[in-house]
């Protein structure tokens, strides 16, 4: 095992590994921005360094900052969190470089991921069902009219390079398919440098379904089920739960088995999330995966028992994952909802300002993973994530139940928060009665 690394993110994630490494004694560095400099997570760390000013391209971001940072400290490895540079090829080879283990996948794994033609392709290789669409990236407007007209509409244009809804496109008909498929292009090769564009069949009103899995670096790999993450607005996930609470045992364990053959063709290690588009029949299709740890693996962590970043460190370090299939259980129902310092009321504006009151709830069955507190700023600059609630119960009545509850205690003041919105979705009957899709925030709220 290591004995210290570095932790290159911040907030709510950075504090979630700081625990797994003091559990592990290993030493955690983790490094900060001068906004953040008076964050409490900071003294649990073992050593913390200031990285630069809260502008994210001079602090969590900056490569040359962070790998200074790990040279000073002399850490063996480097857990990225999620966002920032967790899925950047570029820091990994760095990583690399410099003899220093990046806590996730291979380079050459992330290079394949990342490119979601080439997932589709591997997902085909391995025979797990993909949405009808094209083979490969589709060269120009007058091919993608053509594929269109074969497939028939509607149709989803999306990058290759793409990711939370940028550069892709929902096209109904010939008339509107060559300016969205332009347009997307544009908007690909400003985002992310690669104006590579595939096409899809688009799938209407469809549950986002997506598989927690694990490999070591000889070829074993597990699956910890999955988490339902429909509940979504503008690409932002709200609430996440597991099991998905439409799937039969059949359909499930052939979701599972089908994002381990995708780790499997990937010759893939540590930590993925395989997702998935499950239509009204139940059928399911791969989209892509993520090569990383998630915002909602807590849900995960709750109806297994496993504690996901520290397998992450294990695995990082060289050892296998002593883990059989078969003892992987999944108890019970375990829902997050995602506390942001949005105002609901105000189309979800941001909300940053100074805690001065704040009260958790408690309880059974109720985890927190935060890094706010009494006196806490929320600062603009950064993502308005601030808490995770995360409740785990028998079914899913009682986990609504006591998510409820846990909402209706926790104060949060004078900021807005999105509280009162996951509230109401909770208690809307079709989030009850399990009716839901990706479609179902911008439909009812
Ligand atoms: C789709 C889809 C329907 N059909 N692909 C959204 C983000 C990215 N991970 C993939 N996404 C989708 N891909 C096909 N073939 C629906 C979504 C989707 C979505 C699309 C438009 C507007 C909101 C959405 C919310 C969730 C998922």
């Amino acid at each position: 095992m290591f004995s210290k690394i570095l932790i290159a993110n911040r907030g709510e994630i950075a504090l979630r590994i700081i625990r797994a490494c003091r559990e592990l004694g290993i030493e955690a560095v983790v490094v900060y921005s001068e906004a953040d400099k008076n964050a409490p997570y900071l003294q649990f760390a073992d050593e913390a360094v200031c990285i630069g000013p809260a502008d994210c391209s001079k602090s969590y971001l900056n490569i040359a900052r962070i790998m200074s940072a790990a040279e000073i400290t002399d850490v063996e490895a480097i857990h990225p969190g999620y966002g920032f540079l967790a899925e950047n090829i570029e820091f990994a080879e760095i990583c690399r470089e410099c003899g220093i283990t990046f806590i996730g996948p291979p380079v050459e794994a992330m290079r394949l991921l990342g490119d979601k033609v080439r997932a589709r392709e591997l997902a085909q290789q391995a025979r797990v069902p993909v949405v009808p669409g094209s083979d490969g990236e589709v060269e120009n407007d007058l091919k993608a009219l053509e594929l269109a007209n074969k497939m028939g509409y509607p149709v989803i244009i999306k990058a290759a390079a793409g990711g939370g809804g940028r550069g892709m496109r929902i096209v109904h008909n010939d008339i509107s398919l060559r300016s969205a498929f332009n347009s997307a292009r544009a908007e690909a090769e400003i985002a992310f440098g690669n104006g590579s564009i595939y096409l899809e069949k688009y799938i209407v009103e469809p549950r986002h379904v997506e598989v927690q899995v694990m490999a070591d670096n000889e070829g074993h790999a597990v699956h910890f089920y999955e988490r339902d993450c429909s509940i979504q607005r503008r690409h932002q996930k709200m609430i996440e739960e597991s099991p998905c609470p439409v799937l039969d045992k059949r359909t499930r364990e052939e979701l599972c088995e089908a994002a381990l053959k995708i780790i499997k063709e990937a010759k893939y290690v540590n930590a993925a999330t395989v997702e998935f588009l499950l239509d009204k029949n139940k059928k399911f299709y791969f989209i892509e995966a993520n090569a990383r740890i998630q915002v909602e693996h807590p849900v995960t962590e709750m109806v297994t028992g496993h504690d996901l970043i520290k397998w992450q460190l294990k695995i990082a370090s060289g050892q296998p994952l002593k883990l059989s299939q078969r003892s992987i259980k999944h108890t019970g129902v375990a829902i997050e909802c995602r506390i942001n310092a949005e105002d609901p009321e105000n189309n979800f504006a941001p909300s940053p300002g100074t805690i001065t009151r704040y009260i958790p709830p408690g309880g059974p069955g109720i985890r927190i993973d935060t890094h706010v507190c009494h006196g806490w700023m929320v600062s603009p600059t950064y993502d308005s994530m601030i808490a995770k609630l995360i409740v785990h119960q028998g079914t899913r009545a009682e986990a609504i139940n006591t998510m409820k509850r846990a909402l209706q205690e926790f104060v949060i003041e004078p900021i807005k928060t999105t509280i009162p919105a996951c509230l109401d979705i909770l208690s809307h009957n079709l989030f009850v009665k399990n009716k839901v899709d990706t479609g179902f925030i911008e439909r009812n709220f």
